[in-house]
């Protein structure tokens, strides 16, 4: 086996394993934890300086490739694993490539940061150290993102396509759809989305997405 993914599901590692199962890809999944100080050792900083997961290590012909941050995990994987044949996750054309790109700089740019907020002082964190005025003022935030995201989604139905960047899922959805799943306790807020929480919906019934989750 060539393709190694570093991290667990219950993290942003979760988006290249997501892509791989997608794709049918085999990859040695490497569980490393970022708790207690594991991706800080000498050996793991020599996987990816900055001490985070997810890490992927492609062992090719050619040399080792090894790649970090989680969204460039996912669009690798997806890139030079994947076939672009209009079928896969993979983009196929330059309007999805250009889709793919956009939306998944914006998803960690626009959105992950307050997603990641609601997602810990809703439901994450232990109760009694959850401050949910932050979750407050973080779903108020999200009002312009989500806003953003809907208008694309409803352009996108009214072209007879379901997804962000054509009418089959895709890298663009994965990587978005891995940011916005954090917002899973924000009800009240998606709900005022209706195209966002149906497409959401669609995204996170995929198999390959339980079935990344499920590796741990
Ligand atoms: N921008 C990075 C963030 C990676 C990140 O912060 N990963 C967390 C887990 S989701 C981590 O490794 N934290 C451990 C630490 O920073 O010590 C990415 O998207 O890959």
């Amino acid at each position: 086996m060539t393709l190694k993914i570093y991290g667990i599901s219950a993290s942003r590692a979760l988006r290249p394993m997501w892509a791989a199962l997608e794709l049918g890809v085999p990859f040695e999944h490497v569980a490393a934890t970022y708790k207690g100080g594991a991706t800080r050792t000498p050996e793991f900083l020599h996987l990816n300086p900055n001490g985070h997961i997810p890490v992927v290590v492609d062992e090719r012909p050619e040399g080792v490739v090894t790649v970090w941050e989680s969204m460039a995990c996912t669009l690798y994987i997806a890139r030079v694993h994947g076939q672009a044949d209009g079928q896969s996750i993979t983009t196929a054309t330059p309007r999805e490539e250009a889709e793919a790109l956009r939306w998944s700089f914006w998803a960690v740019t626009e959105l992950e940061k307050d997603a990641l907020t609601v997602l810990m002082h809703r439901m994450a964190m232990p109760a009694d150290q959850r401050k949910p005025e932050l979750a407050d003022q973080a779903e108020s935030r999200l009002r312009v993102p989500l806003a953003v995201l809907e208008s694309h989604l409803q352009a996108q139905s009214g072209r007879g396509e379901a997804y962000l960047a054509a009418n089959r899922f895709t890298m663009a959805d994965l990587c978005v759809a891995s940011v916005a799943n954090w917002l899973r306790p924000a009800v009240g807020l998606l709900a005022q989305y209706p195209a966002v929480a149906t497409w959401l919906h669609a995204c996170l019934a995929r198999d390959a997405y339980k079935q990344a989750l499920g590796m741990k």
